[in-house]
């Protein structure tokens, strides 16, 4: 097994490679591959150093797999090259996610859908997955006719610049500014461009995925995508309207015997999910379960995931894993 990981240096790729290693995934030889201004750079992967190496020479070397994180403009041009040689490749960016030729993929929801002849696998934008993981074993038992979210995004997402902003800015230090307002002590209800509908493309990535990965256009989805300057993991506040009634302690049951899903709901000793305790976790952490008493069929619930590791690395690993189980590569 020859595992090539694209993007290596950035705050992703770094998560991926600590994933990697806690998952004691196998593999023979290891690509650690990055832009050109990064070639020759050594990381170390479990007391052993690795030196970085370029695109072209990454797809010379013909992985078996290949986990991406380097843009979307990257593997849009580099993906199909890498699958043209056999490589299987989880890609992290947005570059492929809605093209219909390519699967959408949270392991647990519709891993199953894969087949060897998927050699471009899209990994869904972090504030998604950690969503409608929590909300496709309910869909399964209620039915879902419409989901309302807020969310809450660290500033992990937009990369080490704006974790480097957010530090500044609280150092009391002049700011390199990644984003167009000061972060700290401040949340922006801005994340990624707007389009001429008013939503951003993070709302429109929600809205989408979501739909996408449920196969079912019918589910009603509307977000509103707000960056805040905490690290550790992103919150979502979510209202899920579904098609039949339920019962707060069966949802809570369904919940605490999903995979991947972690139920933290006991208000009453404080006990619910929070960013500083998914930092570095894997699961999906679910709680403040109560029913919306102003409409029929409606529960609200808060979930909470480091968006670096289930919001992607984890993610993409976890569809690595299942490929790999499955006779997929
Ligand atoms: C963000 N979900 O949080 C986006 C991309 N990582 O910025």
């Amino acid at each position: 097994m020859k595992l090539a990981v694209v993007g290596a240096t950035g705050l992703v790729g770094s998560e991926i490679l600590e994933v990697l290693a806690e998952h004691n995934f196998p593999f023979d030889e290891l690509l650690l591959v990055a832009s050109e201004r990064s070639v020759g750079k050594q990381i170390e992967y479990k007391g052993k150093a690795y030196t970085v190496i370029g695109l072209g020479d990454a797809v010379a070397m013909q992985p078996d797999v290949a986990i991406f994180s380097a843009g979307g403009s990257t593997s849009t041009e580099w993906a199909p090259k890498f699958a043209e040689v056999g490589t299987l490749v989880i890609d992290n960016s947005s570059a492929w996610r809605m093209d219909p030729t390519k699967k959408l993929v949270v392991p647990e929801i519709n891993g199953k859908e894969l087949t060897k002849e998927d050699k471009i696998i899209a990994n869904p934008n972090c504030s998604t997955i950690q969503m409608v993981l929590a909300l496709a074993p309910l869909r399964e038992r209620y039915g879902i006719k419409r989901v309302v979210v807020s969310t809450y995004q660290s500033v992990t997402g937009s990369g080490k610049g704006a974790v480097d902003q957010m530090m500044a800015e609280r150092a009391g230090e002049t700011p390199q500014m990644v984003y167009p307002h000061k972060i700290d002590m401040n949340v922006l209800p801005h994340i990624d461009v707007f389009q001429p509908n008013g939503y951003t493309k993070e709302e429109m990535k929600m809205i989408n995925e979501t739909k996408k990965i449920f196969s079912d256009e019918s589910v009603k989805v509307t977000a509103t995508t707000v960056r805040i300057p905490t690290m550790g993991g992103h919150s979502e506040a979510v209202n899920v309207e579904f098609k039949e009634d339920f019962e707060l302690d069966e949802v809570r049951k369904i919940l605490a015997e999903t995979p991947g899903v972690i139920l933290q709901d006991d208000p009453e000793n404080f006990i619910y999910p929070m960013p500083i305790n998914a930092h570095k976790k894997d699961e999906v952490f679910v709680g403040r379960l109560r029913r919306d008493e102003s409409q029929s069929n409606t529960l609200n619930m808060w979930i909470v995931a480091d968006n670096l590791r289930k919001g992607a690395a984890t993610n993409a690993v976890q569809i690595a894993e299942y490929a790999l189980a499955n006779g997929l590569i």
